[in-house]
């Protein structure tokens, strides 16, 4: 029987092809066979952020010398130079890859040369026990401030494809992220029987990626009416786009990513896309299908399928069975929505076939069963996601009717943001429609962020600090006609069953958004596309009437999900993890400018203690002797480079204090 996980042996005969990793993250000790039962190991990780540049002087003669674009530190990505925020110096950043269970300790020292606050957020696990390690910007902890260092410290669960990316400012958007994957023993693995393979470089990292700082690109096209769509798609930061010309008169490119796989064998492949705008990606591979057999982590009952769409946040794995003739085929990842002028390739090629491209044409758009489509009715081709079956068991969310329900109504409303619309001097009513910003809202309101995390520091905030649908209703302003902000919450007790029916109204624009939530898994119960429009009145006649059908049994276990435009997604989760968790699209540009909510699961005596001297922040008081943190929000709990530096200082002072003069 052939290893259902990796061999060493295949391993070393394969770094020296490795793309989509690096040769310190393969040799890490947490990158193992995993055991049954499980002998969980302790896995630690030093994350070094700052600013960069890609094709720098550090890429010598690349993509001239295609050796040297492999050179330390050179980030070629598609050939174009820009600005980059990078872990590790590494584009995508280091790929954590260990068994589930194990525990993750990471460092994350803060190098930003701009002095930006950072924090990392663990998309996908659950952070049981732990909600302080969600990594959420002012939500579950506050920013690390420029030149400190946190240190985050949880559990690998639950098991699956997930990922890590920077969950403060827009330094996702410019490259800070990167693989997490919790592998399962292969006794626990409910489709280890699919695939003979799970190799380390078969982990894709894809998404749309902009020639200029996603900074720039936010503030022309919110401030003026600049673009907001991507120039390319990346696949593990790699692409041939740019024609770079030297002094000669030569031409030359970057490398796409390669896939090596060998004849006769099943290979699972993992799939993340870190989409930054509106970008859908629909991915394929020549003359294969694909089976798919897990999103966001979990298992699914094995679904074959000739292409499926991704949505940024969301991961699929899928199996590859090399069942062709050894060769070389493209696989396809073919924007969507705003980047459906861009495209990507990555050459899968089989063991013993030709160092070349694929024969067949780089623009054919291949057809057949869409898993997951964009804006599409259920049909026997376009095949929604909630029509998969999960293999984890039934669970409290499968009883017929949840303990509370909320309709959440979204769209781009046309209101006087006036971030973005002065009422007095450029209201939205007043300039011409090339420049209207309208603003992505959850029920006419758009999130905003207190000046304390309230995770950990609820207690210098109070009711008023929050807004929840009940104080919605009650505005005295109507949030329909008037721009509406607030820290919007959702309260939840502990172990109440909790169904969100978002419903995408879909007036404005075609787009549509991808929902993630923190903290937990949700099954789907249903999703369905209406028509061109919709709206939460029409959707609440239709539950009242009867007309949605909800599944609750096998239902799909994600923590992204898109809803469709003119239609509705309802989503159900136990409320029994403790915490503040944030629940907002994941493009990058919508959760800027408040298309989120927070839902609040128990009180603070559910909670998990806080550590001692866990960083807190706020605004400072007028008098500074009262401030809760003299000096910014970093406590003692961090042990700061700068500290560390301070303490070098100190001891080299006194060691070499004979050589100083006096
Ligand atoms: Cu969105």
């Amino acid at each position: 029987m052939k290893c259902k996980i990796f061999s060493i042996v295949i391993l070393v005969a394969q770094i020296i092809f490795v793309k989509g990793i690096t040769e310190s993250d393969l040799n890490h000790e947490c990158l193992r066979t995993c055991e049954w039962p499980a002998k969980p190991k302790t896995c630690e990780y030093t994350f070094v952020i700052e600013w960069f540049y890609s094709m720098s002087k550090a890429c010598y003669g690349c993509p001239f010398n295609l050796t040297e674009c492999s050179s330390p530190d050179c980030i070629p990505l598609n050939g174009v130079p820009r600005p980059v925020a990078v872990v590790n110096r590494l584009f995508p950043g280091p790929s954590i890859q260990v068994c589930e269970k194990d525990t993750i300790v990471a460092h994350v020292i803060n190098k930003m040369h701009n002095s930006e606050g950072i924090t990392i957020h663990w998309h996908g696990p659950h952070q049981r026990g732990t909600p302080y390690m969600d990594g959420t910007s002012m939500i579950t902890q506050c920013p690390i401030p420029s030149f400190a260092s946190f240190t985050y410290n949880f559990t690998a669960a639950p098991y699956g494809t997930h990922w890590w990316h920077s969950h403060a400012g827009m330094q996702r958007a410019d490259g800070v992220f990167g693989a997490l994957i919790f592998r399962q023993a292969a006794e626990a693995d409910a489709n280890s029987h699919l695939y003979d393979y799970d190799l380390p470089e078969h982990v894709a990292l894809v998404h749309d990626w902009l020639d200029e700082m996603t900074m720039v690109k936010f503030a022309a096209h919110h401030f003026d009416n600049g673009s907001n769509k991507p120039e390319s798609i990346l696949i593990n930061g790699k692409g041939k786009r740019e024609q770079v010309v030297d002094e000669n008169g030569n031409i030359a490119y970057t490398a796409r990513e390669v896939f090596k796989i060998g004849a006769g064998s099943r290979y699972r492949f993992r799939f993340i896309n870190n989409a930054i705008t509106n970008c859908a990606l629909r991915v394929s591979v020549d003359s294969h299908k694909l089976t798919v057999i897990a999103s966001d982590g979990a298992s699914l009952e094995p679904y074959e399928t000739d292409i499926f769409v991704i949505y940024g946040g969301e991961r699929f794995d899928f199996v590859l069975n090399a069942d062709q003739d050894v060769g070389n085929y493209w696989m396809r990842v073919k924007g969507l929505a705003d980047c459906r002028f861009q495209q990507e390739l990555a050459i899968v090629r089989y063991e013993g076939a030709p160092l070349e491209d694929p024969q067949e044409s780089e623009i054919l758009v291949p057809e057949g069963v869409v898993l997951n489509p964009l804006n599409e009715a259920a049909s026997d081709t376009a095949i929604p996601i909630v029509n998969l079956n999960a293999t984890d068991p039934d669970d409290e969310t499968s009883k017929e009717k949840a303990d509370l329900i909320y309709y959440i109504g979204m769209d781009f409303n046309k209101v006087n943001n006036y971030h973005f619309h002065d009422p007095e001097h450029y209201p939205i009513e007043e300039i011409d429609r090339s420049h209207h910003l309208y603003s992505p809202q959850l029920n006419h309101v758009s999130f905003t962020f207190n000046s304390r995390p309230p995770l950990t520091q609820s207690k210098e905030l109070s009711d008023d600090d929050f807004c929840t649908p009940d104080t919605i209703k009650n505005y005295p302003k109507n949030c329909s006609a008037e721009y509406c902000e607030c820290t919007h919450i959702v309260e939840a007790k502990l172990g109440q069953v909790v169904e969100f029916v978002v419903v995408d109204e879909g007036v404005t624009f075609d787009a549509s958004h991808p929902m993630h939530l923190h903290g937990q898994s949700f099954r789907i119960v249903a999703l369905e596309k209406i028509n061109t429009s919709t709206s939460v009145e029409q959707v609440m006649a239709m539950d009242k009437a009867g007309m949605i059908r909800r599944k609750l049994h096998s239902a799909v276990l994600k923590d992204t999900v898109i809803i469709p435009d003119g239609g509705f997604t309802a989503i159900r989760f136990l409320a029994d993890n403790p915490g503040w968790w944030f629940f907002h699209c994941h493009l990058e540009f919508h959760v800027a400018i408040g298309m989120s909510l927070i839902i609040h699961v128990g009180g603070d005596e559910d909670l998990p203690p806080i550590p001692d001297n866990f960083p807190r922040c706020g605004p400072w008081p007028a008098k500074y002797s009262e401030a809760p943190c003299p000096g910014g929000a970093v406590s003692s709990f961090n042990i700061s480079t700068s500290t560390i530096s301070g303490i070098l200082v100190v001891v080299y002072a006194i060691v070499f204090s004979d050589l100083i003069p006096n």
